[in-house]
């Protein structure tokens, strides 16, 4: 694949674009930075997953390498980089290109710390992928449990670069948080009150704060690890330790991780589900009350991972319940999108599909959930097949579809040309069928008795029929994401462009005022914010136009710098120093961060002016008119 990209770049010369971007702070190719690395690791992990599902069509099936110790490392790593690196970049990246256009800001609050979001991310995924070359990759599970994660019972290298990748990565994603969270208190349009906002901002903003509070409790639980994998500590471990400590410290992150992943998705359905129905949000009010709850309620039910740890039934009971309290706004925000639509002129494209399609999907998933946080039945489904069915449902029918529904609805923003309808069609529907195919089947192995992290089972155990279907599913999937590249491509060739401003003419929010794609600052003049909806509510009563909060004057915008890829690279150098151990790695790897970062604070005030220009397509107007 290296090598295919190295030949593209020099056959269509796109080297200096690519530089273009390897030293960009702007937040919208920051957004196609984190689409691309993230869709890349996608088709990683996609891969790994095609492996897990050959060798387990059959019974006793030895396909290849992948049994055993080959067999922990596809499935830790599929696990790991689909949570991080696949799912989590993905919202991030639509974070990237949406929010700032929703609220009517030129960029985010601090645009080059953005762009060493990016760079630190990239790094914590070059580390993971690294160490499939180098001595093997991790091998404990995307949970990487202690003590199983400790030298003791996995002394290969695996397992460091988990601590060390999620780390660095970890850095970045806290620092995004904190940038979307200043951006969007401070950096709103003039009149966009928080009760006014889009649903997907709103879901930023709550996500923003998850991460803020969950992944504190990553970074302690990594720094444990790596004390007692590489410098002899045993705090984790079952004798001198508790082993306890990992399981609590990972679920206070992780229960509110899942939140992460989906709440994104949830306010990208809401901004489609309005749009192409054509109809505001059923619960405006509401909808954001259940997405705050959602959020609050995400940091109370940890526990509901420990059940069969015995932590006794008084913490038990209590998690239970406050587990599938969580289904009531979850119930809320599903009828809030039903009545959405009742009575709706709905166009059935296909980010609407992705939407519609969600909603049975999810459903299914929450179902599934609830029945797991019944303490006395999750003995019996606990690490079984059954967990595997449930989460996918949930990650997959909402998260990814989420991502799917975001990225065919602001294509056109972005780049100023639509992805081919049909095709997009044709990759929803073999996507949606091989989802269920591939997962529903899990549900019933796990009742069955089919534990989960296994590579094999014994023909008379009854699931092969289940498994193969599996397969089948799991390949269908692969095939509907070739389906997806060929659109990307298709449409690159042949779609039309110069789309306009408000290229779906149904846009409700103000990122459909100005053109597609925007010009680096946005908007040229800030738009002024009345009500919800404000685009829809000016295409109606105000003729197509929002009102202009300023007059067009020049405005100072953050120059382009190597430095946040450079801090990268060094990080990237130094914790892999901090692996193999050598001290100089470390030391180049300290040095280089440190150094850049005091230079960066010289020169912190450099910012270019931009004249900007008004464009045909933006509808922004006002005295000058
Ligand atoms: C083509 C689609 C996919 C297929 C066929 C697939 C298949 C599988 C299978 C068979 C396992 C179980 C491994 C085992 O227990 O031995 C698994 C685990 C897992 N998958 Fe997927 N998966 C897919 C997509 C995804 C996506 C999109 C995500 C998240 C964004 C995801 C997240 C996970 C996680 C977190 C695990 C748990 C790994 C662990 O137990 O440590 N998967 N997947
Ligand atoms: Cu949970």
């Amino acid at each position: 694949m290296g090598i295919g990209a190295v030949v593209f770049l020099t056959y269509y010369k796109k080297w200096g674009s690519l530089w273009s971007y390897m030293k960009t702070t702007h937040h919208s190719k920051v957004g196609i930075l984190y689409l691309s690395a993230g869709f890349a690791f996608f088709l990683r992990a996609g891969l790994d997953a095609l492996i897990i599902r050959v060798q387990l069509a059959l019974p006793q099936n030895e396909f290849w390498v992948f049994q055993g110790d080959k067999y922990n490392q596809m499935m830790t790593t599929h696990g790991t980089t689909m949570i991080f690196f696949v799912a989590m970049p993905l919202l991030i990246g639509l974070m990237n290109v949406a929010v700032p256009l929703q609220i009517g800001t030129r960029d985010l609050a601090f645009p080059f710390l953005n762009a060493l979001s990016f760079w630190l991310f990239l790094a914590g995924g070059a580390l993971i992928n690294i160490s499939f070359v180098l001595g093997g990759s991790p091998t404990a599970g995307w949970t990487s449990y202690a003590p199983l994660a400790l030298d003791e019972f996995t002394p290969a290298t695996g397992n460091d670069y988990y601590s060390l990748g999620l780390q660095v990565s970890g850095i970045g994603t806290l620092l995004t948080a904190i940038n979307f969270l200043v951006t969007i208190i401070n950096k709103r349009a003039p009149g966009m009150k928080l009760m006014r906002m889009p649903m997907f901002t709103w879901a930023t903003l709550v996500t923003s704060i998850l991460i803020l509070f969950a992944f504190p409790a990553l970074t302690v639980a990594l720094l444990l690890l790596m004390f007692d994998r590489l410098y002899g500590t045993s705090l984790l471990a079952a004798d001198a330790g508790n082993s306890l400590i990992w399981q609590h410290l990972f679920w206070i992150f992780g229960h509110p991780e899942v939140y992460i992943l989906i709440l994104p998705a949830f306010g990208i359905f809401s901004d489609v589900i309005t749009t192409f129905a054509k109809k505001r949000l059923f619960g405006y009010s509401s909808m954001v009350i259940a997405l705050v709850l959602i959020g609050f309620l995400g940091f109370m039910v940890w526990i509901h991972h420990m059940f069969t740890v015995g932590l006794g039934p008084t913490s038990n009971a209590i998690f239970a319940i406050s587990t599938m309290s969580i289904a009531v706004p979850t119930g809320i925000k599903i009828f809030n999108w039903l009545f959405t639509l009742r009575g709706g002129v709905i166009t059935f494209n296909t980010p609407m599909l992705f939407s519609l399609g969600f909603i049975p999907s999810f459903v299914i998933g929450g179902i599934t959930g609830v029945m797991l946080a019944t303490v006395p039945a999750d003995y019996q489904y606990h690490d079984s097949y059954f967990v595997v069915g449930h989460f996918h449902y949930v990650i997959v029918g909402g998260t990814v579809l989420g991502i799917f529904a975001g990225v065919y609805y602001w294509w056109p923003k972005l780049f100023g040309f639509m992805l081919n309808d049909v095709l997009g069609k044709w990759h929803f529907w073999t996507f949606l069928i091989g989802f269920h195919l591939t997962f529903f089947p899990m549900h019933i192995m796990g009742l069955k008795g089919m534990p989960r992290r296994v590579f094999t089972y014994l023909p008379e155990d009854g699931l092969t029929g289940l498994n193969f279907t599996s397969t089948i599913g799991a390949f269908l999937m692969g095939g509907s994401m070739m389906i997806f590249l060929w659109n990307v491509y298709q449409s690159y060739r042949h779609s039309p462009r110069g789309v306009g401003n408000d290229p779906w003419e149904d846009g409700r929010t103000i990122e459909w005022a100005i053109p597609s794609p925007p010009p680096e600052y946005n908007f040229a003049r800030t738009p002024k914010v009345y009500s919800n909806d404000a685009w829809w509510q000016a295409k109606k009563y105000q003729n197509g136009r929002l009102e202009a909060a300023e007059k067009l004057t020049s405005i100072r915008m953050p120059r382009d710098t190597a430095k946040p890829m450079l801090i990268g690279l060094f990080m990237l150098i130094g914790s892999f120093g901090v692996i193999v151990e050598v001290w100089y790695f470390q030391l180049i790897g300290l040095l280089g961060t440190i150094g850049l970062m005091v230079l960066h604070s010289f020169q912190d005030s450099s910012r270019k002016i931009v004249t900007p220009k008004t464009h045909p397509d933006e509808k922004i107007g006002g005295e000058e008119q």
